[in-house]
Formats: structure tokens, sequence, C-alpha cells
């Protein structure tokens, strides 16, 4: 496939040697019995039969429509038994699914189907209030599938009839294709599209179940976006249905919805955010529900703090993994048997004795055993590059392939890695990621704003919020400059997704500038923090 940067003959080969990468295909994970649930979902309940059954019509569906080997088809759909059977389907047939969130919109769904060619577009007529047909109606794709009421589209339910003969068999994937395009969190301008090949992805998600001890009587509940590689692979979806257990989905991490399914389904594990942990914390101590069932919760996507770690196992009467990942590869999960110590204060070590990990200072050089630098890594379910992005990827990767992953880290001497801050131009809300740099051109497109600069801004529930700094445009000084709701209404009217807003908007003068005249960002998050966020005194 263009654009995707293949590994290296030689450590193809060893991870080939090794065992890292079999022959097993994306669409051959469904491993449990016949007729035990694979999924329930609202009030669907699938057996591995029914699942597979429906998957392989779906395909054929897909076949029919034209779709092939190579294709790529963005998928946007929430926590649905469509999004399960869309996605078995496409890996099948080797199409390989884009997935999108479902909080996305116009803007970076657009973006996606142009940037990956997209030949189809999957959608939920409608989810949150929001109707993604109308803003379907405008892509740049052939083919618009429709979970549910499809009006002048195709009904993804008009995939699934069994037609009675053989579809045309298609050539299957190979193991090197690209199975599956995942988001990245972002730090540029744009969002990247991360490939990852049916190998890589089977081994992280069969050794992910491997490490966090998954059989066939996990029963895991789906409260994170299931586009989500945590939430799909990590182990995931993905992961129980290799070792034949059954995947619950909720429709969201709320107490509300999410207690209830645990204590009906009698679910084992789930993954979840900090933010979520901590409202589970809280929503324990008076909830009626039965949570006796639940063994494990896997926390991820941000910083979870030791002290709430801690408190865990009393609260929740459940052990805690700490798990610290990234779509684009390197998974750290603290083991099932670390002392407690390590499982309260440390964010894991590496999935595979593969994974490679250098920690460096600012010229690259390894810093001395247990400093702070940035984590690089490279390994057999790590990219090598960006899709279509090789400018990026030059920067991205070092001359030998390590992906330098932007996170801070201590190593200590167990391998287990704590993560101490963070390089990149990112915010961290929550576990949701957000390009400061993409969401800067968003404001700077308002025809009052003339320069700004988006920074983080701790906060206790979500780790940080984001803080957009603004510069009006002086004609528009008299009015003020446009305050925070007018910024989210301008957002939003520009089809960006709501989790990407301000939480806060500062207008000031000029912005302080580092030594080499760029916008520093330090100072303004310092600014903030001492609650002087239009301080003009220092550091200009
Ligand atoms: C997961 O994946 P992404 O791609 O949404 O975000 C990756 C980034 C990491 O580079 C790091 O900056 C941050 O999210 N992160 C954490 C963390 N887990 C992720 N920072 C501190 N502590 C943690 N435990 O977020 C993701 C992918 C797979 C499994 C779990 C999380």
């Amino acid at each position: 496939m263009d654009g995707f940067t293949p590994w290296p003959s030689d450590l193809e080969a060893r991870y080939k040697a090794e065992g890292y990468w079999g022959d097993r295909l994306l669409g051959d994970v469904l491993r449990g019995d016949p007729g035990r649930t694979a999924l329930v979902a609202g009030a669907e309940r699938l057996t591995y039969a029914e699942l597979d059954r429906r998957a392989d019509r779906t395909a054929a569906g897909f076949l029919r429509l034209g779709i092939r080997r190579g294709d790529r088809v963005v998928v946007q759909l929430p926590n649905t038994a469509a999004f399960v059977v869309t996605f078995l389907a496409l890996v099948r047939i080797g199409a390989a699914p884009v997935l999108a969130l479902p909080a996305h919109r116009d803007s970076e769904v657009r973006y996606l189907c142009e940037l990956a060619e997209a030949r189809a577009y999957v959608s939920a007529e409608t989810d949150g209030g929001f109707d993604y047909r109308s803003m379907a109606r405008t892509l740049p794709v052939e083919h618009v599938v429709v979970d549910g009421d499809a009006q002048e589209f195709t009904a993804l339910a008009d995939l699934d009839i069994d037609t009675g003969e053989e579809p045309g068999r298609p050539d299957r994937p190979d193991p090197s294709d690209v199975g599956v395009f995942l988001l990245s969190g972002g730090t540029t301008g744009l969002p990247k599209l991360i490939p990852r090949t049916h190998r890589d992805y089977v081994y992280n998600l069969q050794a992910s179940a491997e490490v966090c001890g998954f059989t066939r009587d996990t029963v895991y509940l789906v409260v994170l976006p299931a586009a989500h590689n945590f939430a799909l692979a990590c182990p995931g979806i993905l992961g129980v249905f290799a070792t034949g257990g059954t995947v619950v989905l909720a429709p969201s991490g709320s107490p509300d919805e999410a207690f209830p399914l645990i204590e009906r389904e009698r679910a084992t594990v789930c993954a979840v955010v900090p933010p979520i942990a901590m409202l589970w914390l809280d929503a324990a101590t008076w909830s009626e529900e039965d949570l006796s069932s639940l063994a494990l919760l896997q926390v991820g996507g941000a910083k979870f703090a030791a002290a709430r770690a801690a408190e865990v196992p009393a609260v929740l009467g459940c052990a805690v993994q700490q798990v610290f990942g990234m779509a684009e590869g390197l998974l750290n999960y603290t083991r099932l048997d670390d002392p407690r110590e390590l499982v309260e204060r440390t964010q894991g070590r590496p999935l595979s004795p593969a994974d490679e990990i250098r920690v460096v200072d600012e010229d690259g050089k390894s810093v001395p055993p247990g400093e702070v630098g940035e984590l690089l890594t490279r390994g057999p379910y790590t990219l090598r590059g960006y899709y279509r992005a090789p400018e990026h990827n030059a920067r991205s990767f070092t001359p030998d392939g390590f992906y330098r992953t932007g996170d801070l880290v201590r190593e200590l001497p167990s391998g287990h890695l704590v993560v101490e801050g963070r390089e990149k131009d990112q915010i961290n809300r929550g576990g949701d990621k957000i390009s400061a740099e993409e969401l800067e051109n968003h404001l700077l497109a308002h025809p009052a704003i003339h320069d700004a600069a988006v920074v983080g801004l701790p906060d206790p529930m979500m780790g940080e919020r984001t803080c957009a700094f603004l510069i009006v445009r002086e004609a528009a000084l008299p009015g003020g400059g446009p305050a925070l709701r007018e910024i989210k209404d301008f957002l939003r009217g520009r089809g960006v997704a709501a989790y990407k807003f301000p939480d806060r908007v500062e207008h000031v003068d000029r912005f302080p500038r580092t030594p080499v005249g760029k916008i520093s960002k330090k100072e303004l998050a310092a600014r903030l923090a001492a609650g002087r966020p239009d301080d003009q005194g220092r550091g200009t």
C-alpha cells in the first residue's frame, strides 16, 4: 500500500522467527465456542456462531457494493453491534476500516475521507442528537452506509442479507497488509492516520489478553468508544473474542449506565480513563448495584494518580491495572502480580520482550538510569511511519526507526515507566487528545482573532482542561473580542469535535516569547497557574 512504511526486513525476519508475528488475520479473531455469548449490545445478544455469520454476510454485502481488498472505509459508529459487525466484515475482505470517533464532526471526518481516499463511509443515523446522515451528504465518498434509517443511502441491514449464492471469494488479505487505521492524538495542524497491519495488531491483542489474564470466562464491559485502541485491542473487544469471552457494550462510562450492566451481566473487566475511574470511586460509595463480579479495572489514557489507584481495591472491590498506551503501538501494563507499590505508582512496563525502549535528553542521548527524558520506542507492534505523511515522519522517528512518543518518562530498575510529563504540543483532556496546533488553526480562522495559543490548564478531575489565549485584532477591540460561548459556536460551525473546544478563553495583548522567539506556552501556563493570565511584566 502506498504511503505505508514497512518494518525493515531484518526486523521482519526476527519478529517472525521469534513468534511475534504469525499468520492469523484480524478477521479470524473469533475463537469462542459457537454457542457461547460473544456480544451483548442493548437488547441484542449474539453467540459466536451468530456474530460470525453476520460478519460474513455483511462482508459479502460490502463486496456487492464493490469494496475490495486494499480499499479504505471510514467507520464512525457508537458502541453498537453494528460497530463490531462492520469492523469484522471489512477486515475479512481486506478493506481497512479508518476508525473515526463518534464525537468527530465534519472537519475531522471529511479530512479522514480525503486523506485515506475512502471508498465508503459507515455511520449511525443519529446519535446523541447529531444526524450523521446530513453530514454524510457532502462527504467525498462513493458509498454511504447507515446503521438504521438510511434515507437516500444504503442501510447496513441491507448489506446483511443471505442471497443464497456464494459471493465471489475475495482474495484473502495477507498478514502483512494494513488491517485497520487508527487515529493519532495529533500534535500538528492535522490528525494523522496510524496503519496497523493484521499481524502486528493480532499480536497486540493476543499478547495483551495473555498479560491481562483474559479467559473464556472474561466478561468485558466496553464504556470507552469501541473505536479507541484501548477498548478495541488492549486487550479490548478483539482480545476478548480471541480468548472466547463475552463483550458487553455500554453507551458510556456513566455509573447510571455502566453499574446496572456490571450487575446484570456479571462483568469481570472494564477499561476506563482516569475521570471515569474517579467518578466510579465516588459513585460506588452510594450506588446500590452489585459490583462484586468486577475483578479488574484497567485505567489508562492519561495519568492516574497513585492515591486514587490505591483506593480502587477497597472501594470497587477489584484489582487495578495501569495502562500507558498509544494508538501508535507501544503498550505498558502493570502486571497482575506486581507489588502494590508498582501498580499504584507506575504506568506499567512494556507488553513485549521485543519492545525496545530508550529514554533520551534533548540531544537524543540516553539519560542516566532513573532520570527523566523523552521516551523513544520501536518494536513488533509500533508503527514505522504515519500514513502518507513523509515530512511529519522525518520528525517523528529517529533515523533507526524509533518512534518519538513526546512523553517524558522515568524508567525504574524493574523496567516500569513513570510518566512525568509531555513534550508534545498536545492537551490530554481526561484521555481525549487535542492537538494545540490544530485548534489554533481553527481559532485563527475567526475574523476577530489575530493570534492564538492553546495550553493545558491543570484540573483535578480531567487532568487538564483547554485554555485558549487570544490576541484580538485591533478593529475588533471595541467589542471586547469573542467570549468563550462565541468561540464554541464558531468552532461548532466549522464542524470541529466538541471535545476540542476550549474550556476557557483569555484575551491578552501579546504573547511571552522564548529566547528564539517562539510563543512560550510554559510561561502562559505559569501565568494561568498564578492567576495572572494577562501579566505583561514577565518573559516578554
Ligand atoms: C491511549 O492512546 P492515545 O493514542 O489516545 O494517546 C496516547 C498518549 C500517550 O502518548 C500519552 O501521552 C498518553 O496518551 N497516555 C498516558 C497514559 N496512557 C496514555 N499518559 C499518562 N499515563 C497513562 N497511563 O491513550 C491508549 C492506548 C492504548 C491503551 C491505553 C491508552
